[in-house]
């Protein structure tokens, strides 16, 4: 195939995670190496604990090794059973989280404008089963914060939020995690503000503190005392060493994803076929987590898969998150699904997330928007 402009010489990844300077990390491995603790509530996790209460303004959190099992726990914590209403645009620890617990998952569509649960829909799923609705920030973008919220009072059930993308969203000036009964937050690699890995669980009921406590570290009270049968999902020390060390820069790299995202946005919507999502209500602070265009195939002249692969051509890596729909995948397929889910289905075979982080260099930002361009049959 004949490219029209220069692939790029190395690979230009969807993500890659923001790293603080190596001696600031290297004057924390010194203390580890000193003290010789190395996980098990260390002194670091301690420390990188009391930022986080002093960033979220709260004591009502806890710190996991993964969002994955911090959203486990949760369930397991709370009581959830029967059944929960959510989403299946999402990445797949959501529902693996429902799975693990024996919750029965029921899916219901996402609106068009910013891929969140459509609340109608969830209301209208409401049984004498349900216990919970368990909503996706996706993206970072904001769910419908209080029609859920008025949903889950009224029918008496739990308001939970995967936020795994939204540490640094606000509301007002206030972080979204608090919004609901609980939000997890992924502190993974690939996000904004990482530990490495890392998840952090924000709920209302102080008493929840406890009892997550003990499931993360086995259910041990004391060397005698096992008072619930745990798991092992501890942060160790050089997660929570990351996570001080980035949490000092995350204001920054949030300016440096803005500026990305307004190149893009300014570029790609010239480009006929190209859809990006409209601009969030001015209380909305964002942290650019992603960067999702949706792909339609008759006016830009190539499908959605025809631009991902065309893009590998040019060493550009993006990705389909998240396609397929959870329902869709093998492991799932068995689960009955009532609502026709015609926005999320349309979504999913159209959306494409663009490469994005701090240090993606603007000229490359610009130059993956001219490839887009130059590959449109259509201009
Ligand atoms: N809920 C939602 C809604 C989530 O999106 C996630 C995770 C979770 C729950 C669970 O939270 P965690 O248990 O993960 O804390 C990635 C991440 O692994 C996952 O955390 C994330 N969502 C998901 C959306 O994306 P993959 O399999 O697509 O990642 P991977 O390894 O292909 O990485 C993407 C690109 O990033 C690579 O092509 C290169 C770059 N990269 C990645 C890593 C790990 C680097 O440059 N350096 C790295 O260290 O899942």
């Amino acid at each position: 195939m004949r490219l029209m402009i220069e692939p790029f010489k190395k690979p230009i990844y969807v993500t890659r995670p923001f790293l603080p300077p190596l001696e600031e990390f290297c004057q924390g491995l010194e203390e580890i190496w000193e003290t010789r603790w190395l996980t098990n509530n260390g002194p670091i996790l301690r420390r990188f604990t009391q930022k986080l209460c002093d960033f979220f303004e709260t004591d009502n959190i806890c710190l996991f090794n993964n969002g994955t099992l911090a959203l486990q726990i949760a369930l397991q914590g709370m009581g959830i059973s029967g059944e929960v209403i959510t989403t299946p645009f999402t990445f797949v620890a959501t529902i693996n989280a429902l799975f693990w617990n024996k919750i029965k998952p029921v899916f219901v569509d996402i609106e068009p404008e910013f891929y969140t649960i459509d609340p109608e829909k969830v209301e209208a799923a409401i049984t004498p089963r349900t216990t919970a609705i368990l909503a996706v920030h996706v993206y970072g973008y904001p769910c419908k914060l209080n029609v859920l919220a008025n949903i889950a009072r009224r029918h008496n059930i739990k308001l939970i939020y995967d936020a795994a993308h939204a540490f640094g969203v606000n509301v007002g000036n206030k972080s979204i995690a608090h919004c609901g009964d609980l939000s997890m937050l992924s502190f993974h690699a690939t996000k904004p503000f990482h530990s490495l890995e890392g998840g952090l669980l924000i709920f209302k009921e102080p008493g929840l503190k406890g009892t997550f406590d003990y499931l993360k570290n086995f259910g041990f009270k004391n060397e005698l005392e096992v008072v619930i049968p745990g798991t092992n999902a501890k942060m160790n020390e050089m997660q929570a060493l990351m996570g001080i060390k980035v949490i000092k820069y995350f204001e920054e790299v949030i300016r440096k994803r803005a500026v990305i995202t307004d190149l893009y946005r300014w570029r790609l919507k010239e480009i006929p076929g190209i859809h990006l999502l409209p601009a969030l209500p001015s209380e909305i602070r964002y942290n650019y987590a992603y960067m999702p265009i949706e792909v339609d195939e008759q006016e830009f002249g190539m499908s959605r898969d025809g631009l991902y692969e065309n893009l590998k051509q040019y060493n550009v890596y993006a990705r389909r998150y998240f396609y397929p729909l959870i329902c869709d995948y093998a492991c799932y397929r068995n689960i009955s699904v009532k609502d026709p889910l015609t926005v999320a289905r349309r979504v999913a075979s159209r959306i494409l997330t663009l490469p994005i982080y701090d240090s993606l260099a603007l000229s490359d930002s610009e130059r993956i928007c001219e490839i887009i361009a130059a590959l449109t049959t259509r201009s």
